[in-house]
Order: C-alpha cells, then sequence, then structure tokens
C-alpha cells in the first residue's frame, strides 16, 4: 500500500480564487511560507467572469504592497450614471470621490495576474485538487488530504487553513455544526444576468423607473455585464435573446444599444448571508467562504480582497513577533466591514428597486425617491454613499 507523504508548511489555503490568491500573495510578500490547493484547472479559473470594480481602498491595497500592476491599466472612475425613466443623474462627482477612485478591473483578469505573479514569486499554486478534506481544526497542526491531478493521495500539515473556497466550499463545512451562526438574508428579487459583446457604458450605468431596474458594467474594452430585474420564478429559457435587448434598451433608456453577442446569462436570486465568526481553531474564512453579498454596490470583491489583507498581516505579525492580536481579532475585524457593506448593500437595493417596477407599495416608492433625492442634494448623505463606495467608510 503506497505511504502518502506528508508536507508541512505554515498556511494551507483552500481555493484559488481571488481571496485565496490575494491572502497567498500577500503571505509571500511578508515571507510566510503557504500552500494553494484549487479544485479547478488553470484554464477554467483564469477565464471565470464575475466582478468588475475593484474599490479605492483596494487600489490602494495593492499599491502599498508594491503590488499596483496586478490592477492593470483598466479606467479609474467613480462616476455611477442612474437614469430613472430616463432622466440622467451622476453620483461620484463630489470631492470626496473624485479623490479615491477605484478601477474597472474584471476580476478574471485580477486573477490571472495573481496565478502569474505568485507562480513567478515562486509559489506554491496546485490546480485540480481534488477532495481536499480538513482534519483537527481545534488541534496546533491541522491537516489537509486531498488527491493530486495524478490520483496520487497527498497530506499537508500546518499551522492555520485559510478557507477560501467560496459559499459551498469545503472549508465551511468542515466546521462542526452550532459553532457557527448563519444570517441569511433573501431579497425577494430576482436578476437576470448576462454578460455580451457590448461596447461599456462610459460610466457605470443604472436605471430604475417603471420598466424595472437594469445596470450595465464595463468587463473590458469591448465587453458588458447587464443586470435585468426579472420575475423570481423566471428561467433563462424564458429571456431570449431579442426580449434581452428589446428590455435592456427600454429600462437603459438606450434605444441604441447594439445587440451584441451573448457569451453568458443566468439568473439568480438576490441574497445576503454572513457566517459568525469567521475563524473556528486554526481555520479562517475569508470571502465568500464566510459572507454572500449582493453584487448591488459591487461589494462581492471588494470584500474578498479586505479578508484577504486582514489575514496575511495577522499571520505576518505572528509570524514575525509572535504577535496573535491579528488572528485573535480577525473575526471581529472582518465582520464590521462585512456588516457595514451588507447595510450599505440592502440600503441601495432598497432605493433602487422600491423605485422600480409596477408592484411596489406606493408608500414605500415614495420613500425610495425621497432617500434618492437626498443623496443627490444632501453633502451628508453624498458623502456618506462617497465613503461606502470608496470603501474608506
Ligand atoms: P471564489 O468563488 O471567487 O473562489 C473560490 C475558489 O475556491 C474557486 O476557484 C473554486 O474553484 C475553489 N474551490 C471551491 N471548492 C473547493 C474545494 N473543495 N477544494 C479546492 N478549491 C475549491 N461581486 C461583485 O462585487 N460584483 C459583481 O458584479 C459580481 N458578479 C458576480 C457574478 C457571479 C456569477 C458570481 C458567482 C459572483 C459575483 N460576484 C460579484 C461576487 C464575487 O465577486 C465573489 O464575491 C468573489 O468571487 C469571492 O471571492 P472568493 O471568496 O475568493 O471566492
Amino acid at each position: 500500500m503506497t505511504q502518502t507523504s506528508r508536507e508541512s508548511t505554515t498556511v494551507a489555503i483552500v481555493g484559488g480564487g481571488v481571496s485565496g490568491l490575494t491572502a497567498a500573495t500577500l503571505l509571500r510578500r511578508s515571507g510566510v511560507d503557504c500552500v494553494v490547493l484549487e479544485r479547478q484547472s488553470r484554464a477554467y479559473v483564469e477565464q471565470r467572469q464575475r466582478a468588475g470594480v475593484v474599490e479605492y481602498r483596494g487600489v490602494r491595497m495593492f499599491s502599498d504592497w508594491g503590488l499596483d500592476q496586478l490592477l492593470g491599466s483598466f479606467p479609474a472612475d467613480n462616476t455611477l450614471e442612474i437614469r430613472v425613466d430616463g432622466e440622467t443623474r451622476l453620483l461620484g462627482r463630489d470631492d470626496y470621490s473624485r479623490d479615491a477612485t477605484g478601477q474597472a478591473v474584471p476580476q478574471q483578469v485580477l486573477v490571472r495576474n495573481l496565478v502569474a505573479a505568485f507562480l513567478a514569486d515562486g509559489g506554491d499554486l496546485r490546480f485540480e485538487a481534488a477532495d481536499v478534506a480538513l482534519q483537527d481544526l481545534g488541534g496546533e497542526r491541522p491537516v489537509l488530504t486531498y488527491h493530486d491531478p495524478d490520483g496520487a493521495s497527498r497530506e499537508i500539515e500546518c499551522a492555520f487553513v485559510a478557507g477560501c473556497d467560496g459559499d459551498h466550499g469545503v472549508s465551511n463545512a468542515s466546521v462542526p455544526d452550532g459553532a457557527l451562526t448563519e444570517y441569511a438574508f433573501d431579497y425577494g428579487i430576482s436578476w437576470l444576468t448576462i454578460l455580451a459583446d457590448a461596447p461599456p457604458p462610459a460610466h457605470a450605468l443604472m436605471a430604475a423607473g417603471r420598466h424595472g431596474y437594469a445596470a450595465q458594467y464595463s468587463r473590458g474594452p469591448r465587453a458588458s455585464r447587464f443586470y435585468l430585474q426579472c420575475d423570481p420564478g423566471d428561467r433563462t429559457d424564458d429571456w431570449p435573446a431579442d426580449r434581452i435587448w428589446a428590455q435592456l434598451r427600454l429600462r437603459l433608456d438606450r434605444p441604441d444599444l447594439p445587440a451584441g453577442t451573448i457569451t453568458e446569462t443566468e439568473i439568480f436570486p438576490l441574497r445576503a448571508l454572513v457566517r459568525e465568526p469567521m475563524s473556528y481553531g486554526r481555520l479562517f474564512l475569508l470571502g465568500d467562504a464566510a459572507h454572500v453579498i449582493s453584487p448591488m454596490g459591487a461589494k462581492g470583491m471588494n470584500l474578498a480582497l479586505y479578508d484577504a489583507e486582514v489575514f496575511a498581516v495577522a499571520v505576518r505579525d505572528f509570524s514575525r513577533d509572535g504577535d496573535d492580536a491579528g488572528l485573535r481579532g480577525y473575526s471581529d475585524t472582518c465582520l464590521a466591514r462585512t456588516w457595514k457593506y451588507q447595510e450599505w448593500s440592502y440600503w441601495f437595493s432598497e432605493m433602487l428597486h422600491d423605485m422600480s417596477g409596477e408592484g411596489v407599495d406606493p408608500f414605500r416608492a415614495r420613500m425610495a425617491e425621497a432617500r434618492f433625492e437626498r443623496v443627490l442634494a444632501s453633502p451628508t448623505a453624498t458623502r456618506y454613499w462617497a465613503e461606502m463606495m470608496t470603501g474608506l467608510g
């Protein structure tokens, strides 16, 4: 019977998405050994399209670590155009936003750059790692087992495990029942998301109004991601291409919007979830493994980046100086920002969806319009909006 070889490292990272790769890159820059186990192939991970905006706080983080080049030269712009029944209103033009611009970086491009930089730096990133399992998370030296692409059994013991494998990954599922509390919320709204070869808008574009919510974002120089509010029971078959383009032109008030090739459609319910605490023993949950947030406000990827930095700094300080304050405070630190972003995302979603579509309670619709006017007119409300969009709030 073949003896399974056991390796040892400081941090074993489960998941080679944006949180896992960022944590690994920052740990490596801090001289901390780590191994990343990713279930999918490199090709798959590098083409998976998701988010598209790195907020100013994230841009500054990469710059502070001397990693600006990973963000490429994508446009930096905080302007958000919101069309309400065709009337254009602009946000992000205030002084605070203007001095703290985020960058429109497609997530798959950031992941591609992180993979290349980590490997070029001698990082240990293992794709097609199957059947990852976690043991002894409550002990001093947790052990991960998995099968490598040749089917051989492998074991890694470590000081810390970073669970960066998403909402449905093995990490949060490995925590004993009762040790985590899940806070979940269903917005009762569904979105159809469309990726298409359509020229991006001048600025991030959202539309509210009687025809329903819609949005268009850049996903590179020749591609856009669109969102269309749809009925919760809808299936993608209910949305043939001509209906999609007709609704986008109507809701975005863009009768000239050219119909490009649609490369991806998916319908998903707007939902939110937070797991507390974000750690168990020597396991630390990062990104979607700990929290899911609606794409409204573009905070999913940005929360993952934030968790990655807090975790990497905590492990660095412990490895270098024996200082465990960061590790003990990891969960509280990340949960504070997570709940702030959840509240923001809810506040923003409620405002624009209550101004959209037929069936909204008229009283709620009037309140939403009043909130929108306040965000545009009140310097204090504009500042709150800007603080949250930039990530400096
Ligand atoms: P990820 O899901 O990115 O990465 C987890 C990694 O773990 C994956 O590579 C997976 O293959 C791997 N993995 C899973 N199980 C494993 C196992 N058992 N063993 C080893 N590896 C395993 N956010 C926004 O802000 N704006 C958007 O427009 C937006 N659009 C989105 C569109 C879609 C379709 C989706 C699904 C999400 C979108 N998000 C958006 C949210 C998204 O950006 C997430 O917040 C972000 O990917 C979270 O990053 P990670 O936590 O690293 O998880």
